[in-house]
């Protein structure tokens, strides 16, 4: 048994998740959580919101709500969307905790003590009626590339050039809308990378061999440029105080204390279950531990670069990363999802319009791996028809419904596997091992289609195998079929449960028979697990299809392509 550390990128509190999100980390994340957990590792898998930062400041604001208000409303949002996806978090905490807090102020601490933080005076605009320096994207003014009048500080909305805020024309503070802005100078907080660059690149190599190429080219691509002093604190009011002289009126910047927010949450969950093992054990055990990361590719140079070198600078025995997946993008029917254009559609309504597996087998069958990926109306709706309705609930209630009427609501007993069932038991072994490789090696579309491929070896023995014809000349050996295909029930709930947990339960709840380990699967072994005699039920359908005037509808509600 090993000890798998499993963390889901913290999804940032003023977000509404959209499907994107939760096939670009979260999804996955807990599927490998969950397989690794049925291969009978100690997994700790964590996640929680990541809370500080001007988007805060600023969703607050709109919202016309105090920050913290705001951070607890939006948490116990995101909390419920993830919960109804079946998310299975050991613990979904925030970064805005007394924990992250001590753990932000230790880290910093030993940076510094170390020699790998800068003081440097820096030009900031400051607002002189709102009292307060001001983030680039907290000013907005008209973009002198293209004319836009509402371009940000940072970057310009309708050209995407990436702006300087003493370079916007007409410049006024997007807090009050006052023009009263000066250039100052303040004192900022910097984490020398370029003092770590060596060290970081010579633990990346060490990595080389497992990781994605996504992760490692970004991360390579990173260093080959040269790696340059990155500020860490911020003239915000929301955040962690800097505990630096001199610096009482500033905090650490969001990128600095989030993903600190990983070993935060991990002690607001030890501390909250005084009879779990410390924090330590997994955040300070790099040899036992095994920590594997999720996230979308924009994440990537921060937990491949900026976060290691911040742990390696402490001097301390930190668990660092050890397989980062990243993920690419999600479109929506060829465009981006967006809230304030009403296109796309979100989490807490997909939830609404479908069970939460149709959803976690469609995102994780076409997961943006290599490259983005599309969601169609079109694609869903076939998918839902054809592989879970058509595929595996087609089997299961044909399988099902046929023996109750021919021979009882109990697996049927007597006579022996012959050498078609032998086939398929070799068949499908071999199907298995590949699926196991997959999800190890976190090749979820790979992954997805084996499954998929599972199914099918079982209609395709059932159309060979003909029970229905074979009954009237040889009852036996009927029967001998019809447990098989039970079996396969039994089997194919067993492999899908790390995706689809629900379907998995009611089709095991049908027979009446427990969840089992995937760790050294036997195909033999199961296929005999239900010896008859056993009594089961047939249930209802387990999916249903997707109407072509259910999906019109759909297509109207949430856009449809541009
Ligand atoms: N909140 C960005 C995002 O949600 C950021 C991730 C933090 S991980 C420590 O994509
Ligand atoms: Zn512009």
């Amino acid at each position: 048994m090993s000890k798998i550390l499993v963390t889901s990128a913290l999804p940032y509190i003023n977000g509404v998740p959209h499907l994107g999100h939760m096939v670009g980390c979260l999804l996955p994340s807990d599927i490998y959580a969950r397989f690794m957990r049925m291969m009978g590792n100690e997994v700790l898998y964590i996640c929680g919101t990541d809370e500080h930062g001007t988007t805060s400041e600023v969703g607050a604001l709109k919202a016309g709500m105090e920050v913290q208000a705001y951070c607890d409303m939006n948490h116990d949002r995101h909390a419920k969307t993830y919960k109804d996806f079946e998310l299975s978090f050991d613990f979904f905490g925030r970064t805005s905790t007394e924990q992250n807090k001590e753990m932000t102020y230790h880290i910093f601490e030993q940076l510094d003590k170390n020699g790998f933080i800068e003081e440097k005076t820096i030009k900031q605009v400051y607002s002189i009626d709102d009292e307060m320096f001001l983030a680039d994207r907290y000013i907005t003014g008209t973009c002198p590339y293209c004319g836009y009048d509402k371009a940000r500080g940072d970057q310009c909305e309708n050209c995407t050039k990436v702006l300087e805020p003493t370079e916007l024309i007409d410049a006024r503070s997007s807090i009050s809308g006052s023009k009263n802005l000066e250039v100052r100078e303040t004192k900022h907080l910097f984490l020398n990378l370029p003092k770590l660059e060596g060290e970081l690149s010579a633990w990346l190599k060490t990595k080389e061999p497992f990781w994605p190429d996504v992760a490692y080219t970004i991360a390579q691509k990173w260093l080959k440029e040269g790696l340059k002093e990155r500020c860490i604190t911020r003239d915000l009011k929301w955040g962690f105080k800097v505990n630096k002289e001199g610096y009482e009126d500033k905090v650490f910047y969001v990128w600095f204390d989030a993903p600190i927010g990983y070993i935060g949450i991990t002690k607001q969950w030890a501390d909250e279950r005084p009879s779990e093992r410390n924090w330590k054990d997994w955040w300070q055990n790099p040899k036992e531990v095994r920590h594997v990361e999720f996230m979308g590719k924009d994440n990537v140079p921060y937990h491949s670069i900026t976060f290691p070198a911040t742990l390696l600078g402490t001097r301390e025995n930190w668990t660092q990363v050890d397989f980062l997946k990243g993920f690419s993008y999600l479109t929506y029917e060829g465009g981006k999802f967006s809230k304030s254009e009403n296109r796309g559609i979100f989490a807490e309504d997909a939830i609404k319009e479908f069970p939460v597996d149709y959803w976690r087998y469609w995102l994780m069958s076409n997961a943006p791996e290599g490259s983005d990926a599309s969601f169609t109306w079109d694609l869903f709706a076939g998918a839902v028809n054809k592989d879970l309705n058509g595929v595996l609930g087609n089997f299961v209630s044909r399988v099902l419904k046929m023996t109750a009427s021919k021979v009882g609501n109990k697996v049927p007993e007597g006579g022996e596997y012959s050498k078609l069932e032998e086939d398929l038991i070799a068949a499908l072994q071999q199907r298995v091992n590949d699926y196991i490789k997959y999800l190890s090696e976190m090749e979820f579309r790979k992954a997805l289609a084996e499954l998929r491929a599972i199914w099918v070896e079982g209609n395709n023995y059932i159309s060979v195998a003909e029970p229905w014809t074979v009954i009237k000349s040889d009852e036996k050996r009927a029967k001998v079929i019809l447990r098989a295909c039970i079996n396969l029930i039994r089997i194919f709930a067993i492999l899908s449960a790390p995706v689809m947990q629900e379907v998995a339960q009611s089709m095991l709840e049908r027979l009446g028979a427990g969840m089992s380990s995937l760790k050294d699967f036997d195909v033999k072994k199961e296929m005999n697990a239900l010896k008859g005699g056993e009594s089961f039920e047939v249930g209802d359908v387990l999916f249903e299809r997707v109407s072509p005037e259910k999906l019109e509808e759909l297509k109207a509600k949430y856009g449809s392509a541009k």
